[in-house]
């Protein structure tokens, strides 16, 4: 059984499935940008764990599909989720906004759904100027404050400038909303220093356009950060599972790949700021997994 219950919806080729492949499942923004998903169809559920205590499923619906979805057959689909978030494209129409706004809390009111939060992503902000994003934002803040449901709305977007932020804000929601159940366990042997190692790591080393040799030496990473090799592959193997870098059959190479080169960008601008709490933050997607649902 699972413990949480997230639903992504919204118009159809808003970004949900990407945006899920992109953050939970480590996928390269770039390549997803590059060469797009084909529309969903039906429901793409998918399950993961935090440090495995954790389990959730998140359920991605075919936007295609949504006059199904908020019929009262296909609504089932919604029953026990904790939140549901909503996709739009930032070009849509505000008052289509509004109206799939006002369908999501209708929808809740009918199946009679408590402890599930609505939570607004005004998606692919890289495709609008800032002083435009500001403005939908204060148009939709508005909007939803006149509403008798708390509903919180991000600006996001998976490309290299925005791509941290988006994937920050995301596990921020997750830690908020189930705040008890995602506490990090107290048997965890938590060592933040081993992050903090490997955040220099990413910070130190650069992927050209188009490179795809491994050109990093592992000797040199350990003559830099003074480690043993058993030390650099533990550090390079866990940076390899957060989709981060690529090692060499031998593990005597590594390199960065695109995602890392999407996350430093925005890592390292908001690192001064963030400082601890991000480290925290980051701990958790360290500690994420797929799991199987059968
Ligand atoms: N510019 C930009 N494009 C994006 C972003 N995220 C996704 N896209 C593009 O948006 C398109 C649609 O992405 P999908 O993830 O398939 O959209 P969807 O919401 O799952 O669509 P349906 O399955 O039809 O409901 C693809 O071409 C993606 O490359 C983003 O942040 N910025
Ligand atoms: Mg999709």
């Amino acid at each position: 059984m699972l413990n949480g219950k997230i639903i992504l919806t919204g118009p159809e080729n808003s970004g949900k499935s990407t945006l899920k492949l992109v953050i939970f499942e480590r996928k390269n923004p770039q390549r997803l940008l590059d060469h797009s998903l084909k529309a969903t169809k039906g429901i793409c559920s998918s399950a993961f764990s935090f440090f495995e205590k954790f389990q959730f499923g998140i359920h991605d619906l075919a936007g295609q599909e949504n006059e199904y979805w908020f019929s009262s057959e296909g609504d089932q689909v919604f029953i026990h989720s904790n939140i549901i978030i909503c996709i739009f494209d930032n070009t849509s129409k505000v008052i289509e906004i509004q109206n799939y706004i006002e369908k999501v809390i209708d929808l809740k009111k009918d199946l009679g759904i408590k402890n599930c939060k609505i939570i607004i992503f005004l998606h692919k902000i890289d495709q609008e100027k800032p002083s435009f994003i500001t403005y939908r934002l204060k148009v939709l803040r508005q909007f939803v404050s006149e509403l008798d449901e708390d509903i919180l709305i991000y600006p996001t977007s998976i490309t290299k400038k925005h791509f941290f932020k988006t994937f920050y804000t995301i596990l921020e929601i997750l830690i908020s909303i189930f705040e008890d159940d995602m506490k990090i366990p107290i048997e965890d042997s938590r060592d933040l220093s081993d992050l903090e190692l490997e955040l220099e790591i990413i910070e130190k080393y650069e992927l050209k356009v188009n490179e795809k040799v491994f050109k990093n030496k592992v000797s040199d990473l350990m003559k830099v950060f003074n480690i043993s090799n058993k030390k650099a592959i533990y550090h390079l193997e866990r940076l390899q599972y957060f989709g981060l870098i690529n090692i060499s059959k031998d593990l005597s190479h590594f390199m960065l790949n695109e995602r890392a080169m999407f996350f430093k960008e925005g890592f390292k601008k908001y690192k001064k700021s963030y400082k601890k709490r991000s480290l925290d933050i980051l701990y958790y997607f360290l500690n994420l997994s797929k799991i199987s649902i059968n």
